[in-house]
């Protein structure tokens, strides 16, 4: 009998099992048919495209669940090591297309819709993008994340859940307005709110000193907290059932809080008072690369940091009870300094709360900490004002002078009273305003510090971090950044994926992406060439509908795609871009009419933000929009030139625009981008570049030679030189005249540019664009003369495309995993 009893419930077990969603037509049309109905509640006989869309995302989530809930459960089993990803910033933008790609199910997806009258891509249009970040450090997190999941990591992202992520920008007659991203208006299907995992963070209060154990002890009593919940967002790998979390927090009021209100009887204040606990997460600091030292950022990432660890610790203690253990499960990866309050954190816990040894906690703290830093410049970095910190946290404050202390003991006695040195690398900069050095904080307590290209190591080891890689050498590596084929290839540029797979034979390269090399063996074969055009025509058919779309102006996709696409900064130089616009259109209007048929056709691409309180980089974007009011109307230029400000430069935008580019533009003064991460996405997709030697580009060089693109400006090591000399240095003719028409109001608002004309008058340009203007044209010509070369340009494009193999994150992340993080594979079984 009860054997009986037990095959029954191996049946049923099995049963169970077939339960699993199957992605044959029919099931998937079912599915997003009861989504239809019971999900989002609409009639399954009449229904809008978006609601279509919200049917399908949650059938697509559906699946996302059932291989979380097979990776969780297998990490749970095996215990490997863990990669905790914390940072303040993702850009993921769009899920449902990467979503349905990485499942290996789009095909069928495609089919069922279609069968039910709709259209995936059209579909796929009504995702609104997650910017829950800047630029570069947030789209790098998201493209790791991928890579973490592809390659089977046992990894957790952690983050803030912004309620309004990065401002939208929007031109009114060419000047930037920022506008709120309430991106969670319409609901957001693909987060899984837990209301179960939350914790309770605190703040502000004073420290007091208890007896414990004949000695004393520090107890931190805070005046005010706020609940962190948990927000799961599944990062699915591409070919593997591995999928992975990406646990975002928002701050909830607590009830712990305002006791004394209720009971003094103010009950409408006390709610009010309650619901301003949401204002810790509700807002993305739009600035990159400049820190202000404000009250409610520095919430915001002890915030994020006190819930993250809470959550890493209560997931070790499942398991373990001995913390020195804990550097053989977990690996705290800092991205950036942004995180960086996380050891403090962790020495409060573990010495705190605890109980262990301040030195025993120290050995702990020192081999679970890792620091990516993404800066060049050391004004850039972090510095938190120690009154700020002082009342905010004041046990942390405590303990990070203590850490201090401890490390300026160890290194008098390796560098003796150095008082220079000393001050220099103290945690602790003394000065009209004292702060804490969040960098220093970081490199003290990692094991390794990460720089983002080789270059970028060099100026860490040379200039920015000098004294301590003199002190720690061991500790100083970079991995140059990546970014994922998955988005940037297969899911934005699928007829050159496509394209790919045929020549190369088959689709390994998406999980490997060295095999691109193979394409090399036919960078001259006319049947490629062929191909390859006709790809890269669709795509800048596609590009040329929206640029009409956005801006009106029509545009010939015979002419070349220039693009400059980024966050709008003084040292990226879209400044030099566009006064090499004017200089072209100078020189077409000066040209007798027989002339101007040798001109290349252009079609000027700028995109991107400016920070809300940057001025020059507003009047930058202004400009770009008074001098293409020019160009585009002007009669004697037609076709030869245009110029297209693309706004609210965003993830999806990225994704139809690089496609689309002939010529991708990346014009940073050598030594100021510590990689830049854009002219990888260019490059895989066959676009050339024209560009500096500075971060990545300079090992874009190595892999695919100088030949192949159009190189130009001062080296890295030229540039201090000639900032020396930049009084004396002799300013090109032209680039004068072209400052000169912008200053005397040949575009108009002459008053406006005025400043930014100033910026790069001799004495004054710091960023050197004149010094390079000459360069800087020379490369120009030489891309015209590249264009006319069908041919040539064709194979330049292809061996772009097979020498981009390097510049896939998931060659970063294996990277990362075996050097710094020490962390192994652990793939869920099919
Ligand atoms: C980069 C930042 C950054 N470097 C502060 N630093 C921020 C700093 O909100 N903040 O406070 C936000 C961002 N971002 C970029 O990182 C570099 O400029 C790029 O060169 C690099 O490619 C990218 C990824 O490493």
């Amino acid at each position: 009998l009860r054997l009986g009893e037990n095959r029954a419930k191996v049946e049923r077990m099995f049963g169970l099992m077939d339960r699993f969603l199957k992605n044959d037509p029919a099931t998937l049309q079912n599915d997003i048919v009861n989504h239809v109905e019971y999900t989002v509640a609409r009639s399954r006989f009449s229904f809008d495209d978006f609601e279509a869309y919200q049917a399908l995302t949650h059938s697509v989530r559906d699946r996302l669940i059932e291989r979380w809930h097979d990776t969780q459960i297998c990490f749970r089993r095996k215990d490997p090591k863990r990669l905790y990803f914390l940072s303040l910033e993702y850009l993921m933008g769009r899920s449902l297309s990467n979503s349905v790609i990485n499942l290996g199910i789009r095909d069928q997806y495609a089919d069922a819709l279609s069968q039910l009258g709709f259209d995936f891509e059209v579909l796929a249009e009504q995702e609104g993008d997650a910017a829950l970040g800047n630029g570069g450090l947030a789209r790098l997190s998201a493209c790791q994340m991928d890579s973490l999941a592809t390659l089977d990591y046992p990894a957790w992202g952690y983050g803030l859940r912004y309620q309004y992520g990065l401002f939208r920008q929007v031109i009114l007659d060419g000047y930037q307005h920022e506008q709120p991203d309430y991106w969670l208006n319409f609901g957001n299907p693909w987060e899984i709110e837990r209301i179960h995992v939350t914790y309770t963070v605190k703040f502000y209060g004073t420290v007091e000193e208890e007896n414990f154990k004949g000695g004393k002890h520090k107890v931190w009593v805070p005046n005010e907290t706020v609940e962190a919940v948990a927000y799961d967002n599944l990062i699915p790998g591409y070919g593997t059932r591995n999928t992975i979390t990406l646990r975002l927090w928002a701050a909830k009021p607590s009830d712990q809080n305002d006791m004394e209100s209720y009971n003094t009887g103010d009950y409408i204040n006390a709610v009010v008072n309650r619901q301003r606990a949401e204002t810790i997460s509700s807002i993305l600091y739009p600035d990159d690369r400049s820190h202000q030292g404000k009250e409610l950022r520095l919430k915001q990432q002890y915030f994020f940091v006190s819930a993250s660890l809470q959550d890493i610790i209560r997931r070790f203690k499942d398991t373990h009870s001995n913390f020195d253990d804990f550097p053989e499960k977990v690996a705290l990866q800092l991205n950036d300094t942004h995180p960086s309050l996380a050891i403090a954190e962790v020495m409060r816990v573990l010495v705190d709360e605890e109980n262990l040894s301040w030195s025993r906690a120290w050995d702990i703290s020192c081999k679970i900490f890792t620091f990516t830093t993404h800066t060049v410049l050391p004004e850039a970095s972090e510095k938190i004002p120690v009154d700020l910190l002082g009342s905010l946290l004041p046990r942390h404050l405590q303990i990070i002078y203590e850490i201090n202390f401890r490390f300026l003991e160890e290194l008098k006695k390796r560098i003796g009273l150095d008082y220079d040195r000393l001050s220099r690398m103290s945690i602790i900069e003394e000065g009209a305003v004292k702060s804490i050095r969040m960098a220093n904080l970081s490199i003290v307590c990692s094991h390794t510090v990460n720089g983002v290209s080789k270059m970028h190591a060099e100026l860490l080891k040379t200039r920015v971090f000098k004294d301590f890689y003199e002190l720690w050498p061991h500790k100083f590596h970079y991995k140059t950044n990546g970014v994922t084929q998955r988005r940037w290839v297969v899911v934005s540029n699928p007829s050159l994926c496509a394209l790919i797979s045929k020549w190369l034979g088959t689709e390994a390269w998406i999980r490997d992406m060295d095999l691109l090399v193979g394409l090399q063996e036919y960078a001259t074969n006319g049947d490629l060439h062929e191909e390859w055009k006709m790809v890269r025509k669709v795509n800048k058919m596609r590009l040329a509908e929206y640029i009409e779309a956005m801006s009106g102006v029509k545009v010939s996709v015979d002419a070349m795609f220039d693009v400059q696409l980024k966050r709008i900064h003084e040292y990226k130089r879209q400044f030099l871009n566009i006064l090499g616009i004017i200089h072209r259109y100078d020189c077409i209007k000066n040209m007798e009419k027989k002339d101007r048929r040798n001109v290349v056709p252009r079609v000027c691409i700028i995109g991107g933000k400016a920070a809300p309180g940057y001025e020059i980089a507003k009047k930058i974007i202004k400009l770009c929009h008074a001098v293409a009011e020019k160009i585009n109307n002007d009669p004697d230029i037609g076709d030869l030139l245009k110029l297209v400000f693309i706004p609210d430069y965003n993830i999806t935008v990225a994704e139809l625009v690089i496609p689309g580019a002939d010529l991708s533009q990346h014009l940073s003064t050598a030594g100021h981008e510590a990689s830049g991460t854009g002219c990888m996405k260019f490059l895989m997709n066959g676009c050339l570049l024209l560009a500096t030697a500075d971060g990545s580009t300079i090992e874009i060089i190595e892999e695919i030679g100088a030949d192949n693109m159009f190189l130009f400006g001062a080296k890295v090591s030229e540039v201090p030189v000639l900032r020396k000399k930049a009084p004396n240095l002799k300013v090109p003719l032209q680039f004068a005249r072209v400052v000169r028409m912008v200053r005397n109001g040949y575009f108009g608002f002459e008053d406006y540019f005025e400043s930014l004309c100033d910026s790069v008058e001799v004495d004054n340009d710091f960023y050197l664009l004149g010094a390079d203007f000459e360069s800087y044209l020379e490369a120009q010509a030489a891309a015209d003369k590249a264009f006319i070369d069908e041919e040539k340009w064709t194979q330049m494009s292809i061996l772009s495309t097979a020498g981009s193999g390097r510049f896939s994150s998931d060659r970063t992340i294996d990277d990362y995993a075996e050097k710094t993080w020490g962390i192994e594979r652990c793939r869920c079984p099919a």
